[in-house]
């Protein structure tokens, strides 16, 4: 690569495949399979492509949230996607998501196949057609929808921006880590000014907001993503770290935060709620 402060783009940018990056297998210029791969599809209806990284465990936190109200037909599959291993870019993943990123989900219950992507679609699907963890309308409904977007729209600046150049890039840059910084602390206190006076994102009940933005900020401000939290000073925004306690020991989160992580105390694949039993904690 060429030393930041003297790359001059050239007229016409061509592709140099990366071949030591953690991401050489991820990042390429154009969309589409790579390989021919059949997805597999278990006995329930929802049938969920996913790992658990920030994007995906939102999706399994409302799925466990569901099934804790009792709504058994919110039972699934998750199957793990690598996309270290590039199985995002399987013919059958992108039949389901022509983006080729996690999470992606199929509704074998409706006729023809409901496919859906897009973390925050796919929230939005689930709580609509279940009736729950979303305002039926009015300014609630407005509000809950304004802060699920608001997440959608601002963590790509976490991950892809600050997320990127503090912890993964080859080398430390200091212009692109200020830029990202500032505009990440600057969110922090968007959501911190939120919660002082709000229980929860929209007010007093929790909804497929607070799972999504909890998913992101949450875990930044309680477990430090990317090793950040003092880099951060997050635990100088006490509004948000009061309320991601609060949506963190919720059980069904706790659930949730375990499918698709291949860990001792996660889930490689699920496919039943007993799956869980006899997990080491974590
Ligand atoms: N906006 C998308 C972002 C999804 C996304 O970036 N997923 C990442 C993992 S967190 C992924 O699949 N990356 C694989 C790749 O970029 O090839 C969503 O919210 O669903």
């Amino acid at each position: 690569m060429a030393d930041s402060t003297t790359y001059t783009p050239p007229n016409v940018w061509h592709w140099q495949q990366e071949t030591e990056s953690r991401f050489s297998k991820i990042n390429r210029p154009v969309a589409g399979a790579t390989h021919e791969k059949v997805l597999p599809v278990g006995k329930h209806p929802l049938q969920l492509y996913s790992l658990a990284t920030p994007n995906g465990v939102k999706v399994t936190m409302l799925l466990e949230e569901l099934l804790a109200l009792g709504i058994t037909h919110a039972e699934y599959d998750a199957w793990l996607i690598n996309i270290g291993d590039g199985d995002q870019f399987g013919s059958g993943f992108v039949e389901i998501n022509p983006n080729s990123k996690i999470p992606a989900l199929a509704d074998h219950s409706t006729s023809p196949t409901t496919r859906v992507f897009e973390s925050g679609a796919i929230m939005l699907y689930l709580a609509e057609k279940f009736g729950a963890f979303i305002p039926s309308g009015g300014s609630e409904r407005a509000e809950c929808l304004s802060w699920l977007f608001w997440q959608m729209g601002s963590a790509p600046y976490l991950g892809g921006g600050f997320g990127h150049f503090y912890a993964y890039a080859p080398e430390k840059w200091e212009y692109p880590i200020n830029r990202y910084t500032m505009e990440i602390k600057r969110q922090l206190d968007v959501l911190d000014r939120n919660l002082e006076s709000r229980q929860f994102l929209c007010g007093d009940e929790y909804n497929i907001a607070d799972m999504a933005v909890y998913s992101w900020y949450g875990q930044l401000a309680l477990t430090g993503l990317y090793e950040s939290k003092e880099f951060l000073q997050v635990d100088s925004y006490t509004h948000l770290i009061r309320w991601a306690t609060e949506v963190h020991n919720r059980p069904a989160v706790k659930r949730g935060r375990k499918v698709n992580r291949a860990s001792k105390s996660g889930l490689i694949e699920r496919h039943d709620a007993s799956d869980f039993d006899g997990l080491e904690s974590g």
